[in-house]
């Protein structure tokens, strides 16, 4: 039987600061004052309101999350994850998980209906796209089977190539439930 919870999983490239959905989730790093990549992005499209509200929280441990609000993006929210650095380790996949499904338990605290993820680990920290791109997805998959309130979980890439990867890996998972 089809699984209709895949279709509240999209794809998209560009840049995840103009998404305009409830939740931007930023790849944070534990310090959570900023730095580089989309966490640079995410920083300087929202304006140092969220710089100041991040001092605020004090650290946060990688596969934790923690959420502020969106100041001058068009996303209500910011959900901050930290993401492993990748080591090859057992640990990488547990925590990688840990932030998907961290940040889903925040979004439903905050009864957000529409989130937005980049590519967590998967720039400075080294973890390999195609291995981020399972868990993040069987991850969403086993969430969203589980909760109804979330409407739709977009992931958003910066390159082809790893866009082609996530479209690659959700046709896989519709293959194997039909
Ligand atoms: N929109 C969507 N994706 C983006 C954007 C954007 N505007 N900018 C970059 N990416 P990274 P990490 C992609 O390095 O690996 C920071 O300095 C990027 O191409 O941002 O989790 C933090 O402060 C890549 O595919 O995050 C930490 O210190 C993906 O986002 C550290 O980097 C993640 O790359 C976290 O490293």
């Amino acid at each position: 039987m089809k699984d209709k919870n895949l279709d509240r999983i999209g794809v998209h490239k560009g840049d995840i600061t103009l998404m305009e959905v409830d939740a931007i989730v930023n790849a944070a790093n534990s310090s959570l004052v900023g730095g580089g990549g989309v966490d640079g992005a995410i920083h300087r499209a929202a304006g140092p309101g969220l710089l100041e509200e991040c001092r605020g929280l004090g650290e946060c441990p990688a596969g934790e999350a923690r959420i502020t609000s969106g100041h001058n993006l068009k996303a209500r929210y910011v959900i901050h994850t930290v993401g492993p650095i990748y080591s090859n380790s057992a640990q990488d996949p547990v925590l990688l998980a840990g932030c998907y499904e961290n940040s889903f338990r925040l979004a439903l605290e905050k009864e957000i209906q529409t989130i937005a993820f980049p590519a967590i680990s998967c720039g400075v920290y080294g973890y390999p796209i195609g291995d981020a791109c399972k868990i993040a997805l069987e991850t969403t998959r086993d969430f969203l089977e589980k909760n109804e309130a979330l409407e739709q979980v977009i992931f958003v890439l910066f390159s082809d190539p790893y866009l082609k990867v996530y479209e690659k890996e959700l046709h896989e998972l519709y293959a194997k439930q039909s």
